[in-house]
């Protein structure tokens, strides 16, 4: 476990809400409690719970939802997020999030993300490289381009970069709207769009146009694809060729041919797979079957705090499950650099850190 925690690793699938640390919730919770919004007692027990199926799961996201969805909650989470991830030597950390509209706090998609944006900014623990490549304005806020923090010796540092998700409860228009803000922010660390949320909710009709709008423009797309066995919708999502696709628990033979034909990227989540009980046991999960054809994975956590997991636990799972032995480990994290939706110079950057870490760690 020391070893894989040393190991340098890419996260490509970590939701910004399900990250969140439990001692914050908690936190939150007792705060709303004092204030008579929610009844603390009865919440306490649901965010310490440990086992959870998946309807679970999206009920507790409203109960986050209600707790971090408000400005300076959002900068907070954002900046302990991304110090959680450095302290497991996560290198490039491609974080998504729902940018979410709220009325009550005076809070629109864009502001929401100008205050995901300012707990990048507000990261002081480690140096935080943030993509801020150009001057374009920002239509809601007065937000400018971040610059890259110079990098002391011996400072960790780590790449974030920002997916915007599309929640499946949204309409067509909302879904446009996360995709507009997106360009809108490419000078601000996005760098793609995600489809997530429940499965069972919402038709792929209802995304598909604002999917096509994204990948017309240019901006790469991971989908949820397969959590649940839908698949007409594994088909059509297939159809529209994804840069990745993540989870993909239920796939089929003729899908998973396609998914390699294609040679779409998997976003591979170990514990959140078996907690949510998508595999009876993690010996059937479809892991061992991509890696052995040497089909393009990456380990993720999805919702470290949600699933009490880090990146590091990920790897050490997948190790003592399937046999890995080091070398095969340090790979299998390096070759995760092919997968994220960095620019080629980034890339490089990551490249020559996994070439710094051979000689440590083989
Ligand atoms: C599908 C998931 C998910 O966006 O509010 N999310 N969607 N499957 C999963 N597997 C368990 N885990 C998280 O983060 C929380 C949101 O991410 C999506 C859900 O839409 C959830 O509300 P943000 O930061």
């Amino acid at each position: 476990m020391e070893w894989c925690r040393e190991l340098p690793k890419i996260e490509l699938h970590a939701h910004l809400n399900g990250s969140v640390r439990d001692s914050t919730l908690l936190e939150l919770a007792k705060d709303l409690g004092e204030k008579g919004v929610i009844a603390f007692a009865d919440v306490v027990h649901v965010i310490m719970k440990n086992g959870r199926s998946l309807p679970e799961c999206f009920k507790l996201f409203d109960l986050y939802h209600l707790l971090t969805t408000d400005h300076q909650t959002v900068t907070r989470i954002t900046k302990e997020v991304i110090e959680d991830f450095a302290a497991e030597n996560v290198v490039y950390l491609e974080l998504r999030t729902t940018p979410k509209k709220n009325e009550a706090k005076g809070m629109t998609k864009c502001s929401y993300m100008k205050a995901v944006i300012d707990g990048i900014r507000a990261v002081d623990t480690v140096d935080v490289d943030f993509d801020t490549s150009g001057t374009s304005d920002v239509n809601c806020s007065e937000a400018t381009p971040l610059n890259c923090i110079g990098s002391p010796i011996n400072r960790k540092k780590i790449y974030v970069r920002l997916l915007l998700s599309i929640d499946r409860r949204e309409t067509t228009a909302a879904a446009m709207e996360t995709v507009n803000l997106a360009i809108d922010l490419k000078n601000f660390g996005v760098v793609g769009i995600d489809l997530s949320g429940n499965p069972v909710i919402g038709e792929w009709q209802t995304f598909l146009p604002a999917l096509k709008h994204a990948k017309e423009l240019g901006l790469p797309i991971t989908l949820h694809c397969g959590e649940v066995p839908n698949h007409k919708e594994i088909q059509a999502m297939l159809d529209i060729c994804p840069q990745r696709i993540g989870h993909a628990c239920f796939l089929v033979e003729e899908e998973w041919k396609r998914v390699k034909f294609l040679k779409i990227p998997v976003e591979i989540c170990l514990t959140s797979n078996i907690r949510t009980e998508r595999f009876s046991s993690i010996y059937d999960h479809f892991f061992a079957d991509l890696y052995k054809a040497n089909h393009q994975v990456a380990l993720c956590t999805d919702d470290s705090g949600l699933f009490s997991t880090t990146l590091s636990n990920e790897f050490y799972l997948a190790a003592s499950t399937f046999g890995l032995n080091k070398n095969e480990m340090f790979l299998l994290a390096r070759s995760a650099i092919q997968s994220t939706f960095a620019d080629e110079e980034v890339k490089h950057e990551l490249t020559k850190i996994f070439e710094d870490a051979e000689n440590r760690l083989i």
